[in-house]
């Protein structure tokens, strides 16, 4: 049994990763930068070790300081929380060879679902249907025109070592095919040491549904459901539901089945999310995710299991406390992600919290790690917190969400809230009536 986490990561993850060791009893160590120093998460850990200065290569993402700061603290587990080294299996193996759990898969399965052509092949064989496309990397120009004109256009060109939208180019014809293939290769090189490229035919308006899956180490997996993604803007999802309004119970519950035999099969052992693109009712995998999600919360509040303790519980050996039957969907649950952003610019907004006022009532839930007076720095993702609304249906978690909104009070920094107050009252997305391109279809001034 773990007794003592290590949690490399800062915000409201932190905090969500701190919460759940306090819930098991279990001690918590805190790694932090000299710009987090008064950070919640510092103040609420039982121990805190500062790894290095603001910048994320030299603190969070500070492998040797990471790994000596739970040497020195005696933890006997680190959790990664996502982002900064949740995905890095060379820093999952150095854990482990210090004697250390870390808590999500096997380093061999962040490897293989890091590179997106083997976690295409992977889940092909496991029978799940995939985005037509190149069989595997088209290293040639010569072959790659060959297949795109055979598939047909537009092809989207993705990067072997890219994900979450990073390292994709688009060519809608023949004649800009060339230079969206070099580019891609150029910069897929430069941003992931690896220039291997994948061709897959385009899908125009799809959503974005992904499903939650648990596994544990004696081949029990499960999965919770499916979320929709799909109101993103530049790749950063800013709005997530649970469930979704275009799968039926039944399809639901055979094909998460059908996903957590394949996943089961793998061997695979943690909490993970499959992507798929949903277009004319057919859910094609694009990739799959090895860490805890930002959007994990809606998952929790709609079935009532607690992921990031199953997480740490399996981490620790135990094996899952539901089986699939145990698990029931209840209501309806939105994410709203508030970012310390403009809400017509995006653009990113630091500074220093002067009045904070959380939202509360029946349902909704804020995970964060904000405070009166606390400083936003400049230097992180700018995801400050995330208000989740839990309610009976769809219309009565949007009715429950309007209000949270407008009581949430962030006051000193820009934040999303006014552009989810205009979502919230959108028609379309009152209707359910959206894709991937709506966000930036609708509210192109925010661009
Ligand atoms: C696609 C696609 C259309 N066709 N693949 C972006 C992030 C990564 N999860 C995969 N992504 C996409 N892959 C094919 N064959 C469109 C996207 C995409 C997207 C997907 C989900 C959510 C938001 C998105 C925003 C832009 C592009």
């Amino acid at each position: 049994m773990i007794k003592k986490v290590l949690i490399a990561n800062r915000g409201e993850i932190a905090v969500r990763v701190l919460r759940a060791c306090k819930d098991l009893g279990i001690q918590t160590v805190a790694i932090h930068s000299t710009a987090d120093a008064d950070a919640m998460h510092v103040r609420l850990a039982d121990e805190s070790v500062c790894v290095g200065p603001p910048q994320p290569r030299e603190s969070y993402l500070n492998i040797p300081a990471v790994i000596s700061a739970a040497c020195i603290s005696g933890a006997d587990a680190i959790h990664p929380g996502f982002g900064f080294l949740s995905e890095n299996s060379t820093f999952s193996h150095m854990v482990e060879e210090h004697g250390l759990i870390f808590i999500g898969p096997k380093a061999d399965h962040i490897a293989m679902m890091g590179d997106k052509i083997t976690a295409k092949k992977t889940f092909s064989s496991l029978g799940l249907q995939i985005v037509p496309g190149s069989d595997g990397s088209v290293s040639n120009i010569n072959k790659a025109l060959k297949i795109a004109d055979e598939m047909g256009y537009p092809v989207l060109i993705k990067a072997a070592g890219g994900g979450g939208g990073r390292g994709m180019k688009v060519a809608n014809s023949r004649l800009d095919f060339a230079e969206a293939y070099e580019t891609a290769r150029r910069e897929a090189g430069i941003s992931f040491g690896n220039d291997q490229v994948y061709l897959e035919k385009y899908l125009a308006n799809p959503r974005h549904i992904e499903f939650q899956i648990i596994a544990d180490k004696f081949g029990n997996a499960i999965h919770l459901g499916e979320r929709d993604c799909s109101l993103q803007k530049r790749n950063q999802k800013v709005w997530e539901e649970a469930l979704s309004s275009v799968l039926t119970p039944q399809f639901r519950d055979d094909f998460g089945r059908k996903i957590a035999r394949a996943v089961g099969e793998l061997g695979y052992c943690g909490v993970g999310t499959l992507e798929f693109l949903y277009e004319n009712e057919r859910l094609y995998f694009i990739e799959m995710n090895t860490r805890i999600q930002v959007e994990h919360p809606i998952t929790e509040v709609i079935t009532g299991i607690d992921i990031v303790r199953e997480q740490i519980l399996i981490a620790g050996g135990r094996r899952l406390s539901i089986s699939q039957d145990d698990v029931k969907f209840r209501g309806h649950a939105i994410e709203c992600r508030i970012n310390a952003e403009n809400s017509e610019t995006f653009m990113p907004s630091a500074g220093t919290v002067t009045n904070y006022h959380c939202p509360g009532g029946p349902g909704v839930r804020v995970d964060s790690a904000l405070y009166d007076g606390c400083k936003v720095p400049p230097y992180y993702d700018s995801l400050i917190a995330k208000l989740i609304v839990h309610a009976n249906d769809r219309e009565q978690c949007l009715a429950s969400l309007r209000r949270a909104l407008r009581e949430y009070v962030i006051d000193g920094i820009d934040t999303l809230i006014p552009l989810h107050l205009k979502l919230a009252n959108n028609p379309d997305v009152i209707a359910g009536n959206f894709d991937i391109h709506f966000l930036e279809r609708v509210y192109k001034g925010n661009t």
